[in-house]
């Protein structure tokens, strides 16, 4: 062939249209999976080989092309071998969600690895915390909101540097976007396709104490009383790892607590719950009933040559349940009755990320292998459920809690998960450390944990790692009492932490702290059912009361405690209260005698047209029934205002057939004063219906 003649071909080849076949196999599928949801695959064969998903509900069926008017759609591309996904987003766009991350609300400019890491003191730059959650939600200048999901369970890399970037190890990936009017839908339209948190007993909502470790009883009893004696509402005590014989989950160190029954019965008559640590990390020992009954189902993740896999952690050698077995988790689940059997009311499940000492990557190898079950995708490595391990160890805890007492509602709480993961466990921000930023970082924290699908978070009130002071130990204290998982902690050789720890004037702060969100339950309870249902978080950003509102899109020191609750906090030394509210008329309020005085603690102010319910100040919070129910109203410019109180047992299942009540309050300010009208909405309770006692937010608290 000539020159000329090969460089004719050579044109010819370039120009020839793409044959039908590859053009085919090329092109990315896109598919309805939802009202406001579609789904996209790189290709055909990308779709045909796609593993089912690890986030979602339920493998979701393709409904059809998307509308005409469908504008959002990613490219896909593959960067040095590993699938990518960019999708490119309208200037002014903000973004958020991402999941557990250190840094600011908004998120625009970051990277994050979604990849389940055992984290201790981590700091704004940490690229990785304990769970991972491919999720991206955008805010657009007019409010329109979009989500996107990496459906990938491997480690990804989330790059908002330049619109949304994701790149993950693993082969190719779907991505789910989705559409909504505003940033509550798009929420609403996740927690539809990934789920809910099942209502958790009410004293879940409580404030918790927990350490690393009270040991031995007399130092629970002591800490108990304290509580009692200082009149400091709390619910919760917790039992870390030293409660253990030798690290062995499931077992009692008998030397310490020579009666656990008798101490939990002590407990509970004082109107203490109690919750029990339980880590993944199984002690080799053969004769110990855990290790024993394992090993004769052959529970174990294994090496790549097919051994049981023996990883380092607290008790030396151990062995890790293969949580991606439905057979394993009904062992583990089993586990539960006998434990539970003592009296622990709920379960704590850390270190599952999962984290072992004795490697370099601080987790087991990436070639393990995992027996999964067909539905999860089969027998695979590592690399593929490291990210969801923690998710199916608390799932396999949820349903063993309630197969162990099926009429009471399971609460556990876990440090590793993944999107999704609210189904089975409420979630704290890990080891944080004890200072100003780290005070700070708790609010954005549980603000985009919140954006991620998990309502029912918090951080380690006062840090986990070292002292800090008592000035910011009351500020935390009163920021950390509005979150929704209420629980200070601290770590092993640690100063005590405890509200009076730092003496009497910072623990006459934590009282007030705490009493508010005592008097706050019956809302907290309200936002956690809405939660349970719809998806919304119970702490929410300022922009959720204007979307298209630029200067609440940043705001990360005030939040919004639903809809009608905005706080305000102090998360610097010196520095003033933010001062950047949604339009309308906010009422500063107080809730108890003193708050309104006390500048270490959060301004609350009421939204305009918003009526509130307030319970009394009690010890914890099943003391006595609610009888009585304060209205907090603040009317708008035509005299009126709304809220909403939702009524249960508080525990138990009975809500599911009925037996609860959401009342709807209209308030009116006429001429005769406050009048308010209540109507049962839903449900069919035969419970009590408390009293209201209207009261109009003071004009003298106006800001
Ligand atoms: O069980 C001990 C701690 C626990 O207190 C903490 O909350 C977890 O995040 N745990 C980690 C293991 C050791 C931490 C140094």
């Amino acid at each position: 062939m000539s020159r000329t003649v090969r460089l004719l071909v050579l044109i010819l080849l370039l120009c020839a249209p793409w044959t039908p076949a590859l053009a085919q196999s090329e092109a990315v599928v896109e598919e309805m999976i939802g009202p406001d949801a579609v789904r996209f695959f790189a290709s055909a064969t990308a779709k045909e080989r796609a593993r089912p998903s690890l986030c979602l509900v339920e493998q979701p069926e393709a409904l059809g092309s998307p509308p005409p008017s469908w504008t959002l759609r990613p490219e896909f591309a593959r960067i040095q071998g590993r699938p990518s996904v960019t999708l490119m987003v309208p200037e002014g766009t903000d973004l958020y969600g991402t999941g557990e991350v250190p840094g600011p609300l908004r998120r625009n400019g970051t990277r994050t690895v979604a990849w389940n890491t055992d984290a201790y003191a981590w700091g704004a730059g940490s690229l990785s915390l304990y769970q991972s959650h491919p999720w991206v939600l955008g805010v657009r200048p007019d409010g329109t909101s979009f989500g996107v999901i990496a459906d990938t369970p491997q480690r990804c890399l989330i790059d908002l540097r330049q619109g949304i970037r994701f790149e993950a190890s693993g082969p190719e990936f779907p991505v789910i976007i989705m559409e909504g009017p505003d940033p509550q839908s798009v929420v609403r339209t996740l927690a539809r396709l990934t789920g809910t948190m099942p209502l958790p007993p009410r004293w879940a909502l409580g404030y918790h104490q927990c350490r690393y470790s009270y040991t031995p009883d007399d130092r629970v009893r002591e800490i108990a009383r304290e509580f009692r004696d200082r009149d400091i509402p709390c619910d919760v005590i917790w039992f870390d790892i030293d409660y253990m014989d030798g690290f062995r989950c499931f077992t009692v160190n008998t030397w310490d607590f020579p009666d656990m029954r008798g101490l939990i019965g002590e407990l509970d008559d004082q109107g203490f719950q109690t919750v029990a640590i339980i880590d993944p990390g199984i002690k080799v020992d053969p004769g110990y009933h855990v290790y024993d009954t394992g090993q004769a189902i052959d529970a174990w993740v294994r090496t790549a040559a097919g051994r049981p896999y023996v990883g380092d952690v607290w008790p030396g050698d151990c062995v890790f349940p293969d949580f991606t077995r439905q057979d394993v988790r009904a062992w583990w689940g089993g586990l539960y009755a006998q434990f539970l059997d003592l009296g622990f009311d709920g379960v704590w499940n850390d270190m599952n990320e999962p984290a072992v000492f004795n490697t370099d990557a601080k987790t087991m190898p990436l070639d393990n292998v995992h027996r999964a079950d067909a539905d999860l995708g089969g027998l695979d490595t590592h690399a593929r459920y490291h990210n969801v391990y923690g998710m199916l160890m608390a799932r396999g805890t949820w349903e063993g809690c309630l197969k162990a007492r099926p009429r009471r509602r399971p609460f556990v709480l876990t440090r590793a998960n993944h999107l999704g993961g609210q189904r089975w466990a409420a979630t704290w921000t890990g080891d944080n450390v004890a200072t100003w930023q780290h005070l700070d970082m708790s609010i954005s924290g549980v603000l985009n944990l919140g954006l991620s699908g998990q309502p029912l978070a918090g951080p380690d009130i006062g840090g986990f790692a070292g002292a800090g002071d008592g000035r910011m130990f009351a500020r935390w204290m009163g920021v950390g009492a509005l979150l929704p998982f209420s629980r200070g902690h601290t770590g092993k050789g640690n100063v005590d932490k405890e509200p009076w720890a730092f003496g009497p004037e910072v623990e006459a702060t934590c009282r007030l702290a705490l009493q508010r969100r005592y008097r706050l339950l019956p809302y907290l309870y309200t936002l956690m059912r809405e939660a349970s249902e719809t998806g919304l978080p119970l702490v929410r950003p300022l922009f959720f009361a204007d979307p298209a509102d630029p200067r609440l899109r940043d705001q990360d020191d005030a939040f919004l405690l639903g809809d009608d609750l905005l706080v305000a906090c102090r998360t610097k030394p010196d520095g003033p209260f933010p001062d950047v509210f949604p339009a309308g008329n906010w009422v500063r309020i107080g809730l108890v005698d003193g708050d309104l005085d006390d500048p270490d603690l959060p301004a609350l102010y009421l939204r305009e047209g918003a009526v509130l319910p307030l319970g009394p100040v009690v010890e914890f919070s099943g003391e006595r029934d609610l009888t009585e129910v304060e209205l907090l109203v603040n009317p708008d410019d035509r005299g009126t205002a709304e809220g909403v109180l939702y009524l249960d047992e508080g525990d138990g299942f009975g809500y599911r057939t009925g037996e609860f009540g959401l009342l709807r309050y209209r308030a009116v300010l006429g001429a005769g004063g406050l009048e308010i009208e209540a109507r049962m909405k839903e449900g069919a309770w035969s419970g009590i219906v408390p009293e209201v006692i209207p009261v109009m937010a003071e004009e003298s608290m106006t800001r």
